[in-house]
């Protein structure tokens, strides 16, 4: 049995695994938990992050108005299910030539040392990564961006590792890049970002175009589980599934396990018809240490947002059933 090192959360949003599920992750009965249309300018509420947050949820959500422009709102929730999202975008304190807005999307969020860090893809001059934080997910606050365009996937860590705040992204082109590995970043100041490591790229079937981080990575005591998307280029065009991965927790650039097989890929309609078919793209893991719950948020098809379950042990005991040689 793996254990989670964190906090327990005793009201993870959970659905124990149906009798006649085969697979390690089971989607939530009530999906899409966020419809394309829950707040009154949205085309579209996809690749969106939750987090527990007094006792209660928080999130920041990528919100695609009406316009089809990117940006992303805060939003409260009692059960981690049921979301009120704001109306209006976050509007950022800062440094003005930082805060300027061109785009933000696919946002995750991540507690460390009592403060909530948004990372998000930030356009500035091209899509690049975005860091800001926020104490009570009203007041937002930007810091510089992370790295140089372009990057469009950027991941914190939970924790200081070795002194330094750890960065997961994957460096890119301006568009819908056809490549891509995920790499780490270290930093003593979340402002100055150094000693790159390769973390892993590409490999077969539906990992062979690209993979980037997913959700903040999870400390266990075998390794940081980390969950992440993986691309195939099909002849429609790319589809995306999730998988996972358990990195070193002092040196995380070193892989211990990779699964050869994904998670959960595009299967239920809203996860494969909407304004992009066939994505499933997780940002966020609420997690219980008490128990090893597991509950993932992830993007369907672009268009609205799901849940999922599975806990530490499903996922561990199906990539090391099913390891990348
Ligand atoms: C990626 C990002 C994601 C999106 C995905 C599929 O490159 O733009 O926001 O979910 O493509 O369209």
């Amino acid at each position: 049995m793996a254990k989670i090192i964190g906090k327990a959360l005793p009201n993870i949003p959970w659905e124990d695994k149906p009798a006649d599920c085969k697979t390690p992750v089971w989607r939530y009965s009530g999906n899409p938990i966020i419809k394309k249309d829950a707040i009154p300018s949205s085309n579209s509420i996809f690749n969106s992050a939750a987090v527990a947050f007094n006792g209660k949820f928080a999130g920041v959500f990528r919100c695609d108005n009406k316009a089809v422009e990117m940006n992303i709102h805060a939003g409260f929730s009692d059960d981690g299910i049921n979301w009120n999202i704001d109306h209006e975008p976050i509007q950022f304190q800062g440094d003005p030539y930082i805060t300027k807005l061109q785009y933000r999307y696919d946002a995750r969020v991540c507690e460390v040392e009592g403060k909530y860090y948004v990372v998000w893809c930030n356009g500035y001059h091209g899509p690049t990564i975005g860091l800001g934080y926020t104490e009570d997910f009203k007041t937002f606050h930007q810091l510089e961006n992370c790295f140089l365009p372009y990057n469009r996937n950027g991941v914190l860590f939970p924790r200081r590792v070795n002194d330094h705040y750890l960065m997961l992204s994957r460096p890119s082109d301006t568009g819908h890049t056809s490549f891509g590995d995920i790499f780490i970043s270290q930093s003593k100041d979340l402002v100055y970002w150094g000693k790159h490591r390769h973390v892993f790229g590409t490999a077969g079937g539906w990992q062979s175009t690209k993979v980037g981080a997913g959700p903040t990575p999870i400390e266990t005591d075998e390794g940081w589980l980390m969950i992440y998307h993986g691309v195939i280029t099909t002849c429609n065009g790319y589809v995306y599934r999730f998988g996972a991965a358990l990195l070193d927790l002092d040196e995380p650039w070193k892989v211990i396990t990779r699964g050869d097989w994904y998670l959960l890929g595009p299967e239920t309609l809203y996860e494969l018809a909407g304004d992009v078919p066939g994505v499933t793209f997780p940002c966020a893991a609420l997690t219980d240490a008490d128990t090893g719950r597991i509950a993932i948020y992830y993007g369907c098809a672009d268009t609205v947002t799901g849940l999922c379950f599975t806990t530490v042990d499903e996922v561990l005991d199906y990539i090391k059933a099913h390891p990348m040689k």
